[in-house]
């Protein structure tokens, strides 16, 4: 027997849609109607002996502050109630629709109509007739989308006594411990990179006392049904979405693995009497194989990965999985200070941190965004999407897709220097991907070669402008994720790599190549049309020619090419025609208020919104080197007084930013004051999540960016030959010293702490101490044997390391043998 999810009546249908309005922009998970807990909370849990835990003496009442778990493809977001324990799962393939095409065939013809307007200053129609003709069809893209969840009714109201759940971001593991009826209860669940299973674990201090019924709750297309008396499977086909059919399977399995009591099973239910303790292992899978393939088998993947992973204990496979979480995590370790709040549940700590004294949340943050890097981006899996891999709802916010005009980018900023690199494959998987769908993209719309993405994408690599054209009509977004791959290979030097990723970046300079045009006042080459990312310079109408951000992103992807194609020996005429045309691009431009002005015109102090939260002209800034505080001081003015028009508050992913802003500026001070509204409750939600608002995770990760920028930063190089050189010889080494500023913007809140383990770019790992604000020892290890620079406020010193060599310095910059 099976329960269907039966065919939609019109007015079924309705109420579901406005259930799903209902839940849009506050995700909740699926199910409905579970037992609640009525008796009484006792006690007070002291905190959890780990002290990178987050915690809370309640259950999660809603989604923001369940605790997600993750290994990169399947996550859970986990509630710890009493009557119920509600695991809303999620896989990282399972998106609505199924392959498609969404390249509008007129927009070649319209481009030189829509240009011509541009030029002309008729923005507005420009704007209105690349709405009509050169959009995505259809306009949006595809929905990440929840399985559902697994539930777990136990039969309880008794009062009770210290209950305690936390998430430990060293082991990967969360957990619900309290006592109830003189009984302590726990529950431990963590989902295993090495195993690919969810695994829950629940025990009690006593014999036989262990009794629940699991079922499952969907609001997919799709059947639960018990299988063999011990398994839960939930079986269907993703959602349809803007005429885009569902074409994927997919298939959860839930096992039950109960050690002595008694198991039964109905239709759609298993229930487990007096078991002295049970295990639960669980997998998801979808038929996604790749963006144009569908053609996998979900039954089977999950059927043998509960089978290998039942043949092993649970210490086994906890053991396997902490091992593998902490060789990533352990990597680096940040001590900003401890004070008494430590002792206070994370919930209650996020709510005080402005206005108090509490250095470890800072520490907490920056490394629950590593944990939530690994938990989300593992290789093989999809990249990190607008909230991760967690997401209760068909109908997400902005979908929970791939937006491109800052948030993917944002979602991988801490990644090198928080030397999690390798967390980077996916994204880089991605990009190899949108580089084929994008060379369609780009010979449809444009006539060009090469390729293009605007400034979204979802699981099917969908590269055409979507959502409207003040919005979406903007060709970087590929551009732009190209710089997060170069910065890989800055800081790893993986010339295999660089190989990888070389043909995508030429196939993007190409489709510049292609479309540049020359604007009609100073002959400059612009992008067009193009904006600059969702701000609008006339009301409403944001489409125009050649946005500094775009020259931005363009003078790093040329130079970028330039210097691969000598580092590989490779394309020696093209790396010409780049450095030609790079030099013809439009120059930065400082405007009349004195800021780096966001347009080809100087709208900004007329632009209907100057406190609009992207800040992407600021781009050359951060994450670009562009614009740097020691070497164009002018740029660094001018863009402090744009961050300044500005102001420091703005979506969390905004605000995020601009912590990595003022710490490039070498103001710590003002980046934390920033941090302190990005944890504080209206941007940081219970659980630690982000809040855009809703729920978006770049803020996590803009923000853990922040603190490093803080304490670390090594955008700056020497040139000791010239990039640029035409002539340059093929295959040269890399000609450039990197400079290591130690301690750029120590904001005065942190006056002593350490930090182990942070990367920087030509392959360092640095380890720092400070005290009463200032430096007191660094080592340096050498990664690659790259000669470097070290700055510690006035004071540098030139090193010259041997691949694997360390060197510890004092705070003067000393060589300090004996540290
Ligand atoms: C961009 C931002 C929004 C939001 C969305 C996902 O469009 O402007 O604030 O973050 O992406």
């Amino acid at each position: 027997m099976s329960r269907t999810f039966k065919k939609f009546t019109p007015v079924v249908c309705v109420l579901f849609f406005f259930i799903l309005i209902q839940a849009h922009g506050a995700p909740a998970g699926t199910t409905n109607s579970l037992p609640t807990f009525t008796g009484d909370f006792l006690g007070e849990a002291p905190p959890p002996a780990e002290t990178l835990s987050l915690w809370y003496r309640q259950p999660a009442t809603n989604w923001v502050s369940a605790l997600p778990v993750g290994n990169g493809r399947r996550g859970a977001m986990v509630f710890g109630g009493i009557a119920t324990e509600k695991l809303q799962l999620n896989e990282d393939t399972l998106w609505a629709g199924g392959p498609y095409d969404p390249d509008n065939t007129n927009a070649l013809a319209a481009l030189p109509e829509v240009r011509r307007l541009i030029f002309e200053g008729k923005y507005a129609e420009a704007q209105k007739l690349a709405g009509q003709k050169m959009m995505a069809k259809p306009l949006r893209q595809m929905p990440y989308e929840t399985p559902g969840d697994l539930y777990l009714n136990f039969p309880t109201n008794a009062a009770v006594e210290d209950y305690r759940r936390d998430l430990n971001l060293d082991t990967a593991v969360a957990s619900v411990i309290y006592i109830s009826g003189g009984v302590k209860f726990t529950r431990e669940i963590f989902s295993s990179p090495v195993d690919q299973v969810i695994v829950v674990r629940l025990t009690a201090d006593k014999p036989g006392q262990i009794t629940f019924t699991a079922g499952m709750d969907t609001p997919q297309k799709a059947t639960i049904e018990t299988e063999g008396g011990d398994t839960l499977v939930m079986g269907g086909t993703n959602g349809n979405s803007r005429g885009i059919n569902g074409a994927l399977k997919f298939q959860a399995r839930a096992r039950v693995l109960p050690i002595h009591g008694k198991t039964s099973a109905d239709a759609d239910k298993i229930s487990v009497a007096n078991a002295d303790s049970v295990t639960l292992l669980i997998a998801a899978a979808t038929s996604y194989k790749n963006y144009h393939d569908v053609s996998g088998d979900p039954e089977a993947i999950t059927k043998k990965q509960i089978a290998v992973a039942s043949k092993k204990t649970f210490d086994e496979l906890l053991a396997a999985h902490i091992a593998e979480h902490q060789r990533l995590f352990r990597r680096v370790e940040l001590n900003l200070g401890k004070t008494e709040a430590i002792q206070l549940p994370t919930d209650e700590r996020i709510a005080h941190f402005a206005g108090g004294n509490d250095p470890q949340l800072a520490a907490l943050y920056f490394q629950f965004a590593r944990y939530l890097l690994i938990c989300s981006s593992r290789p093989g899996g999809q990249p990190a999407n607008l909230q991760g891999l967690w997401n209760g709802s068909m109908t997400p916010q902005w979908d929970s897709k791939y937006t491109i005009n800052i948030n993917t980018e944002m979602n991988y900023w801490p990644a090198e220097p928080g030397n999690l690199g390798e967390c980077v494959e996916p994204l880089t998987a991605m990009v190899l991907d949108l580089a084929q769908t994008g060379a369609h993209t780009a010979q449809v719309m444009y006539g060009a070669r090469g390729w293009v993405a605007h400034h979204n994408t979802d699981l099917w690599r969908a590269t055409a402008p979507i959502d409207g054209p003040q919005y979406g009509l903007w060709p970087m977004g590929g551009a732009w994720l190209l710089q997060n791959l170069w910065e890989h290979y800055q800081f790893t030097g993986d010339k295999k790599f660089l190989e990888k990723i070389y043909p995508a970046m030429q196939g993007s300079a190409q489709f510049f190549l292609d479309t540049l045009v020359e604007e009609p006042t100073h002959h400059w080459l612009v992008t067009c049309p193009s904006l600059s990312p969702e701000n609008p310079h006339t009301n409403s109408v944001s489409l125009c020619a050649g946005p500094t951000m775009d020259l931005e992103i363009l003078r790093d992807l040329f130079a970028n090419c330039i210097q691969a194609s000598e580092i590989l020996g490779r394309d020696k005429k093209f790396r010409q025609q780049l450095a030609v045309t790079r030099d013809r691009l439009a120059p930065l431009q400082i405007g009349s208020s004195g800021q780096l002005q966001e347009w080809l015109e100087d709208w900004d102090t007329n632009a209907p919104d100057i406190h609009h939260r992207h800040v992407s002209h600021l781009y050359g800034l951060f994450p670009s080197d562009q614009i740097d505080f020691y070497t164009t001081p002018e740029l660094a003015a001018a863009a402090k007084k744009s961050l300044e028009i500005r102001g420091d508050k703005a979506t969390g992913w905004a605000t995020a930013w601009r912590i990595n802003l003022w710490a490039r500026l070498h103001d710590g001070d003002r980046a934390y004051g920033i941090l302190k509204f990005l944890l504080s409750p209206e941007f940081t939600y219970p659980d630690m999540f982000d809040s855009c608002p809703p729920f978006q995770i770049d803020g996590n990760f803009g923000g853990a960016s922040g603190i490093t920028e803080m304490l670390l930063q090594s955008q700056q190089r020497e040139l000791r030959t010239p990039i640029l050189r035409p002539e340059a010889t093929e295959g040269r080494p890399d000609s450039e010293l990197r400079i290591l500023d130690l301690l750029p913007a120590l904001p005065k809140a942190w006056p002593n702490g350490s930090v182990k383990g942070l990367r920087a770019r030509g392959g360092f790992e640095v380890d720092m101490d400070w005290a009463d604000g200032k430096l007191t020892a660094a080592t340096l290890h050498s990664l690659l044997g790259n000669p470097c620079k070290v700055r510690y406020g006035e004071k540098t010193v030139e090193l010259n390391l041997k691949t694997g060599g360390t060197v510890h310095l004092d705070g003067s910059l000393q060589s300090n043998p004996k540290p």
